[in-house]
């Protein structure tokens, strides 16, 4: 074993290589503060390679006949599952979440992103229209070309695999750029992608930091469909290099989502739920329930349950099969979780639980990004903590005493991702179902994921839906062809 640390390479036109500036960056173990690897630092020469590959390889790729896409793409999937273990190790050591989530959401995911989009392709219906006597309308749904695809550090093979699945299902290249926290997987999946039998050219994965390669695929004229997941404030950079580029674009934000407990519902499933929703990947999911809205009757007993709970959660070695909160992904993100929560107590709060960073779960981590779930009340509605996304495990629990106060502050904020309703009135759940503002409403459940439906955030949480149908229709151009009779 040499003491050099492993170096991942770029994927480019269906070989592992390096950065054509030689530089590395360190990747960092979020369990123990560590180099653990490193990753290219790559630039826009390395973007302009990839495009040279995806441009060669768009003429064939985009006329294969979808089954053979198909096959190809459920090849890859079989081979994410047969070396899931592998996969899902990688994960848990780049990201710092539990290895048991790791196994359990975020690898399965990935296999079946591709296994739902490799299918998807065969079903698909173009419209056709009849001009009465004069015309015979056909739509044509094409591939766009290249698309760039540019993705967080939260979920990284999840989130990944579902942007490039659809994009190359449908019969685009692709050139991705994972987030330089987490870019393991990423490197795993060109290995079972060129094993699958995938072309040479059309997937191209290019490492590197969100200025140097994200901002490169962004603007470079050849790739004129970009979907991008990530924060709000880079999501407006992106969305400001494509606009006067007239690139299409799909960006999937920030979210600050309310978490709706009714005094009818089902308290246990509520506070089970509500603990899933609050602190899921210790709290770094874009669809966290981070604002906790209780109505009054039952908010203390809930409060009491809840801390109770959560309490109970064990924080430790992300790699250990008994840890359920593992480590936070980056000393800068662990400073901006600490950063809100001292906040939190300067605009008024009550620590209900957490707070303050734990001793280290064992050796091996002592220095490692680990901050306990944090509970924390009595916060006025429209203070900074219950307006700005924390992402991380903080949660805010508030009393309301009706319908239309709490839709009021469930719509009070520049997000609208994802929100939780919990009530056993059908009725009402319904109605609040039609009055909040965000893309997705789960009621009585959390993170229940059909990929066949629309995804998405209004307001700052994003632009466009991605799954199912409409990430087929986002990664295709419609052209209508118009035959006179
Ligand atoms: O996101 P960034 P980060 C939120 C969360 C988090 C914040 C920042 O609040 O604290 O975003 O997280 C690439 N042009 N979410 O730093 O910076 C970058 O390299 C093109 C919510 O991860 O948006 C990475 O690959 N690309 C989100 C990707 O963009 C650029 C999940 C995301 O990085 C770029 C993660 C640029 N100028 C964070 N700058 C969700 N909705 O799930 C960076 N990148």
């Amino acid at each position: 074993m040499s003491d050099e640390p492993f170096q991942i390479r770029n994927f480019i036109d269906g070989q592992f290589i390096e950065p054509v500036g030689g530089k590395y960056l360190d990747n960092i173990e979020p369990a123990t503060g560590k180099p653990y690897s490193q990753v290219p630092d790559s630039d826009a020469r390395d973007v302009e390679l990839a495009v040279s590959a995806a441009e060669k390889a768009f003429g064939d790729w985009s006329r294969t006949p979808a089954a053979d896409r198909s096959r190809i793409l459920l090849r890859i999937a079989d081979l994410i599952e047969r070396d899931l273990e592998k996969f899902a190790r990688a994960e848990s050591i780049d990201t710092g979440k539990p290895l048991s989530l790791a196994r359990s959401l975020d690898i399965p995911r990935a296999a079946s992103n591709f296994r739902f989009f490799a299918t998807a392709i065969l079903h698909t219906e173009n419209e056709a229209h009849v001009t009465d006597g004069i015309a015979f309308n056909y739509t044509l749904r094409q591939p766009r070309g290249i698309a760039g695809l540019i993705s967080p550090w939260n979920l990284p093979l999840y989130l990944l695999s579902w942007k490039i699945a659809p994009a190359i299902a449908c019969g685009n290249t692709a050139i991705a750029k994972p987030s330089e926290l987490t870019p393991m997987t990423a490197y795993l999946l060109c290995e079972v992608c060129r094993e699958a039998g995938l072309p040479n050219g059309v997937l191209n994965i290019v490492h590197g930091t969100g200025p140097n390669v994200g901002a490169a695929v962004t603007a470079h004229p050849k790739i004129g469909t970009i979907s991008f997941t990530g924060g709000t404030v880079t999501g407006r950079k992106v969305a400001e290099t494509c606009a006067p580029m007239f690139k299409k674009v799909s960006l999937e934000l920030g979210g600050k989502n309310p978490n709706i407990v009714f005094a009818d519902a089902d308290q246990d499933a509520a506070i089970a739920g509500s603990l899933r929703s609050s602190f899921a990947n210790q709290g770094q999911v874009c669809l966290c329930g981070s604002r906790v809205f209780v109505e009054r009757p039952a908010y203390k007993d809930f409060v009491e349950r809840f801390v109770e709970k959560a309490s109970q959660l064990r924080l430790g070695d992300p790699l250990e099969a008994t840890t359920d909160q593992g480590a936070i992904v980056s000393k800068t993100q662990l400073d901006k979780v600490k950063f809100y929560v001292d906040l939190a107590q300067q605009e008024g709060g009550t620590i209900a639980l957490g707070g303050a960073a734990p001793k280290p779960p064992n050796e091996r981590c002592q220095s490692g990004y680990f901050f306990p779930p944090t509970v924390i009340t009595d916060l006025p509605v429209s203070c900074r903590v219950n307006r700005e996304e924390i992402f991380g495990p903080v949660i805010t629990i508030t009393p309301f005493d009706d319908e239309e106060e709490v839709i009021g502050y469930a719509n009070d904020t520049d997000y609208g991702l994802a929100s939780s309703v919990w009530t056993q009135n059908l009725n009402r759940a319904h109605r609040v179902a039609e009055k909040i503002h965000t893309g997705t409403v789960w009621v009585n459940c959390w993170l229940v994921r059909d990929l066949r439906v629309p995804f998405g955030g209004m307001k700052q949480s994003g632009v466009g839906r991605e799954g199912g149908e409409e990430a087929l229709r986002f990664f295709t151009e419609p052209k209508n062809v118009c035959i006179a009779t």
